[in-house]
């Protein structure tokens, strides 16, 4: 029985028997097996259904268009890092002459632990900043939620771990909430801001889905990264961003590519591998570093 799914798998795949025997194992669904040798962008699922993301989406718009700052508060590994820089290419991205500043902030483990440092947060309100958007943080504690509140800022959690929380006093974004209806829980940091900044875009210029990954094929290669670095299963929308990540580096003149090329990553698959065996800092260290008006 096995077997014969195994030889229908070779043949109809046009791969190896040997490899069309684990296939089998693994995948005795044929549309699962066809989903995984060939994933398709279509089977993305839609952002709509990602939890509190509407509101979430709101409060950036408007927190952007009135011209008040911005910080993104991150986790300092390579999810945190990579979840922060589509979010901040993306506020660049939206921004206009009369936005205010965006500015990142990678937490101090040390220092900090796993919790929202008000110190930090108050150095950044003097840089005009309203608005708290955590990445790859902050889901896990009910104090990440009230310190910035009562501080009074405006606060966006978008996180993937895991929560015993059920009630949020502010838009909380994570697909493993116990009331989420997102069809996939295993997203890394990184998948939960592609999201976010693909509803962004969607709502902001009237994009359709495909029209968004078209234009930006460079954050399915940092949702890579972040996505392998967090070692979450490599299977469903993990797997396409890993796979067109990978397919789209080919494509994209991008100067943090260009970087691994010249540390001697000479190829895209070392790119790739790299990502699972060292922990680079593409961002400044919990700097001050942001755009300011264009
Ligand atoms: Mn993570």
């Amino acid at each position: 029985m096995g077997n014969e799914k195994a030889l229908r798998y070779a043949r109809e795949f046009s791969i190896p028997l040997s490899l069309a025997r684990i296939l089998a194992q693994r995948f005795p669904e044929h549309s699962r097996a066809r989903e995984f040798l060939h994933p398709r962008l279509n089977n993305l699922h839609p952002p709509e259904l990602v939890p509190d993301i509407e509101s979430a989406v709101e409060l950036i718009l408007n927190t952007i268009g009135s011209g008040e700052g911005i910080l993104i508060y991150c986790h300092d590994d390579l999810d945190g890092y990579t979840s922060a820089a589509i979010v901040f290419k993306t506020f660049l991205d939206l921004q206009w002459h009369s936005s205010g500043p965006v500015y990142f902030y990678a937490i101090d483990r040390d220092k900090d632990g796993y919790i929202i440092n008000p110190q930090v947060l108050k150095k950044y309100q003097e840089k005009g900043v309203s608005l708290i958007l955590t990445v790859d943080f902050g889901i896990s504690n009910n104090e990440n939620f009230y310190i910035p509140q009562k501080m009074g800022f405006k606060l966006i959690v978008c996180d993937h771990h895991e929560t015993e929380l059920n009630r949020f006093p502010a838009p909380a974004l994570d697909p493993k909430r116990g009331d989420s209806k997102y069809p996939f829980r295993e997203l890394a940091g990184v998948g939960v801001a592609f999201k976010l900044v693909q509803m962004l875009y969607q709502n902001a210029l009237g994009l359709k889905p495909a029209e968004f990954y078209e234009m930006k094929k460079e954050f399915f290669s940092i949702a890579m990264l972040g996505t392998i670095a967090d070692r979450v299963p490599p299977t469903d929308e993990n797997r396409i961003f890993c796979h067109y990540g990978l397919k789209f580096l080919d494509e994209l003149d991008a100067g943090w590519i260009n970087y691994f090329k010249k540390k001697g990553h000479q190829d895209k698959t070392s790119l790739y591998r790299s990502s699972r065996i060292s922990n680079p800092r593409p961002l400044p260290e919990n700097s001050d570093y942001y755009r300011h008006k264009r």
